[in-house]
């Protein structure tokens, strides 16, 4: 039997707290009975601690890239070679352990793309009551301008159909990158948004709440009008 191969791609900045234990999460036999091969890849954005070398340890190929999440998955998605890619942070927050279940959906309702809401299931102290709000008041402006009923524009879990990357524009560098591509896909190939969990972060954030956070409404108004 032919396997299909699925790419688990994740940016790291840093991360060597949870680096180790993202890449463990992944079910691989699981995923290898159930018919697909696995390749796991890490886009380093230059980080200064152990973060490359206990990747490797963990069996993940990892290629060096100029320093931003956007441009981060930009690098990985040229690279990778699924026919399904699974995305996360390295910071063990995204239930990789689930990404059979998300992968079925995906091949069984034939979509090309899902997006994970991070809110359906979050474990306490997963995520700061500030960044919630943030988080809630980015997904509504995304719905009102973009005409979406997302419940999550920020996640960063998602399960993608390779072949249809092509068809998407996301040149955002920094952390807008992530609702600009739920924002092309939304609108431009068959998307889903599915319940999942998101668990308490391991290791420091590389977030810059506020900055990111103003960020992200400035450029869903930019998106908009360059729409
Ligand atoms: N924020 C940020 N993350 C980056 C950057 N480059 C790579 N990353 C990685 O992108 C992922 C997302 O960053 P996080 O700090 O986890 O941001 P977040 O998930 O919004 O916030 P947390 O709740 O702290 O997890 C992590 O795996 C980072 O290591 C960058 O320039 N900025
Ligand atoms: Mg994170």
């Amino acid at each position: 039997m032919k396997l299909k191969l699925i790419t688990f791609l994740m940016p790291a900045l840093n991360e060597q707290a949870g680096i180790a234990a993202t890449i463990g999460a992944i079910p691989l036999t699981h995923l290898f009975q159930a018919g697909y091969s696995v390749e796991i890849l890490v886009v380093d954005g230059g980080s200064r601690d152990a973060t490359v070398s206990l990747a490797r340890k963990a069996g993940a190929r990892v290629i060096a890239s100029p320093r931003g999440y956007g441009t981060q998955y930009q690098c990985g998605f040229k690279e990778a070679r699924g026919e399904f890619i699974v995305t996360g942070d390295s910071d063990g927050t995204y239930p990789f352990e689930d990404a059979l279940r998300y992968i079925h959906a995906l091949e069984q309702q034939k979509l090309d793309f899902v997006s994970v809401n991070r809110f359906a299931h979050m474990e306490q102290g997963a995520m700061p009551l500030v960044n919630k709000m943030g988080n809630r008041l980015l997904t509504l402006c995304t719905n009102v301008l973009f005409q979406l009923s997302l419940r999550d524009s920020q996640s960063g879990m998602w399960i993608i159909r390779r072949t249809v990357l092509s068809q998407l524009r996301a040149p955002s560098c920094g952390m807008s990158f992530s609702q600009e591509l739920k924002i092309e896909a939304f609108t431009k190939v068959r998307s889903a948004e599915l319940p999942g969990r998101y668990k308490v972060r391991l290791g420091e954030t590389k977030l810059i709440k506020w900055k990111d956070g103003c960020t992200n409404m400035l450029h869903l108004f930019r998106k908009r009008l360059s729409f």
